[in-house]
């Protein structure tokens, strides 16, 4: 019997809709010469491979169940590929390497490591094809990191250097946005703990206005925030809970994963922001403004909600304005609410 997909999702996660992909970072690779993978660093044998023979060694089939930080969830897909540590055994790592980092040809050199045990461990895969097909340059093709357990930002897109590290490296996400270094989807290892101080949350809490800063993690939970002004601020994993926000303009902002429940939204700006997994069951979205916002794995309303406990679900209402585009990005309940929040309120 297959296994229920609710036992395979870790806590906080959604299910994308079926048939869904969602893309999420960069989009594509840099352009350069016929594509290689090196492995370099803590070795005594350094390696350079061809695509050609990678597409040669023995490949293995894994089905994984992917996990991104954002908050959706796409299980099973199969990832073919050269096995990890299959591939490092030639190159010989020295004792000294404790860490392997990732390095993808990018634009900006995207990155992301992990201990080495806990790579060979996790049965990583450098991956060549995701269900029997060679993967897309949009999902990383034609070779990309694949790491079980791990949120998906540890799955390194468009591979080319693997080096081996006596200490340490951050990767981009975990370095410049505050992702957590282990990132154990099952721990819920999201983001790291508030980068700010008590203090700095009191001022920009009576300055009402957030535009442009990185106030990410800011706990703002209960306060009277209406007519706030957060233009293309940073506010990822911030805590909104019951605040009032009439009329507030989050328009450019990062609101990813950020929460909302019970807030009072009416008139709300949310134009072009990423509110990617932000939680906004109970909130009063009457005439707000979602357009151009991207709300993957975003939810509207909370498990259990029915005639009894209507305050798990936002008010919505034809006036409310969500994208068609948008509104895709939802798992397919999510979806279905809003559209029918918007039609019959
Ligand atoms: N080179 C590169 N790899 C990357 C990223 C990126 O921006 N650049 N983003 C990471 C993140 S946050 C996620 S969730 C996954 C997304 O992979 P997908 O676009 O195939 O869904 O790739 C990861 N690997
Ligand atoms: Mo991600």
């Amino acid at each position: 019997m297959p296994e229920p997909a609710l036992v395979r999702l870790p806590p906080g996660q959604q299910l994308a809709a079926p048939g869904k992909w969602p893309t999420v970072g960069e989009r594509g690779s840099a352009a350069g010469g016929p594509w290689t993978v090196t492995i370099c660093g803590q070795v005594e044998r350094p390696q350079t491979f061809s695509l050609a023979e990678l597409q040669a060694m023995p490949r293995a089939r894994q089905i994984v169940d992917i996990h991104c930080v954002t908050r959706w969830s796409k299980l099973g897909v199969a990832f073919g590929g050269v096995p990890l540590a299959a591939l490092l055994a030639p190159a010989c790592p020295k004792p000294s390497a404790r860490y392997v980092s990732f390095v993808a040809r990018s634009l900006r050199r995207h990155s992301t490591s992990l201990p080495l045990e806990e790579a060979r461990e996790s049965g990583a895969l450098v991956a060549l094809e995701a269900d029997d097909r060679p993967l897309d340059e949009l999902h990383g093709g034609p070779v990309r990191v694949i790491v079980p357990g791990r949120y998906f930002y540890k799955s390194l897109k468009w591979l080319e250097h693997i080096e081996l590290l006596a200490a340490d490296r951050l990767g981009y996400w975990e370095s410049e946005a505050g992702y957590h270094n282990a990132a154990d989807a099952w721990l819920e290892q999201r983001y790291l703990a508030p980068a700010l101080t008590r203090q700095q949350m009191a001022r920009a809490l009576a300055s009402r206005d957030f535009s442009g800063q990185d106030l990410r993690s800011l706990d703002a939970r209960g306060h009277d925030l209406s007519g706030l002004i957060a233009r293309n601020a940073i506010l990822r994993d911030a805590d909104f809970r019951d605040c009032r926000l009439q009329g507030a303009v989050f328009d450019g902002a990062n609101l990813s994963n950020a929460h909302f429940e019970g807030a009072d939204l009416r008139q709300t700006s949310f134009v072009s922001a990423d509110a990617e997994g932000a939680n906004f069951a109970g909130a009063d979205l009457r005439g707000a403004n979602f357009a151009g916002a991207s709300l993957f794995g975003a939810s509207f309303y909370a498990e259990g909600f029915d005639q009894a406990a209507p305050q798990l679900a936002a008010l919505i209402d034809g006036a409310t304005r969500i994208d068609p585009a948008s509104i895709d990005q939802l798992t397919p309940l999510q979806a279905a609410f809003v559209v029918a929040a918007r039609s019959t309120r």
